[in-house]
């Protein structure tokens, strides 16, 4: 079977975007978890706790089917949402290396939205996905008078 160069270039990018995610999460002031920079909006630890489970949620809804309900509890620390979001970054490259490239490219799912795409397609949905929340915990940082610049992210 031929190598799939959409494939090879999503799971490349997804594993990009979680080094970044990574760097960021290891700079959040374990103090500030609770922090929330208006009422209503994420506080630091759900943030924290989304980013860090969101990839294998997602995963095993494109590939088994399962739709797992976002949760993030409510005494997380900085270090769990770390090691969630290694098993989570093995979790996600376990279930979609289940697929063979023409599924990987070609087999349709249905999203809990509502909408239909490809895996290739739903894994660049998540990898958006990440890249939101990424941005808004960068934002958070430096609301909290955290050094973080692009070098944090790609340096
Ligand atoms: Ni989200």
């Amino acid at each position: 079977m031929a190598a799939s160069v959409a494939r090879d270039v999503l799971m490349r990018q997804f594993r990009d975007v979680q080094r970044g995610t990574r760097r960021l999460l290891e700079l959040i002031p374990p103090e500030r978890l609770d922090w929330a920079p208006h009422p209503g909006m994420f506080t630091l630890r759900q943030l924290a706790g989304h980013l860090a489970t969101i990839g294998g949620q997602t995963a095993s809804g494109i590939v088994l089917g399962v739709w797992e309900r976002p949760h993030v509890p409510e005494e997380l620390t900085r270090d769990q949402a770390l090691e969630r979001l290694e098993a989570s970054v093995t979790r996600t490259e376990e279930l979609l290396a289940q697929l063979s490239d023409a599924e990987f490219e070609r087999r349709e799912i249905q999203m809990p939205w509502g909408v239909t795409m490809t895996v290739a397609r739903a894994v660049a949905a998540l990898i958006e996905h990440d890249i939101h929340h990424r941005t808004q915990l960068f934002l958070y940082l430096r609301e909290l008078g955290l050094e973080v610049t692009s070098h944090t992210l790609f340096g």
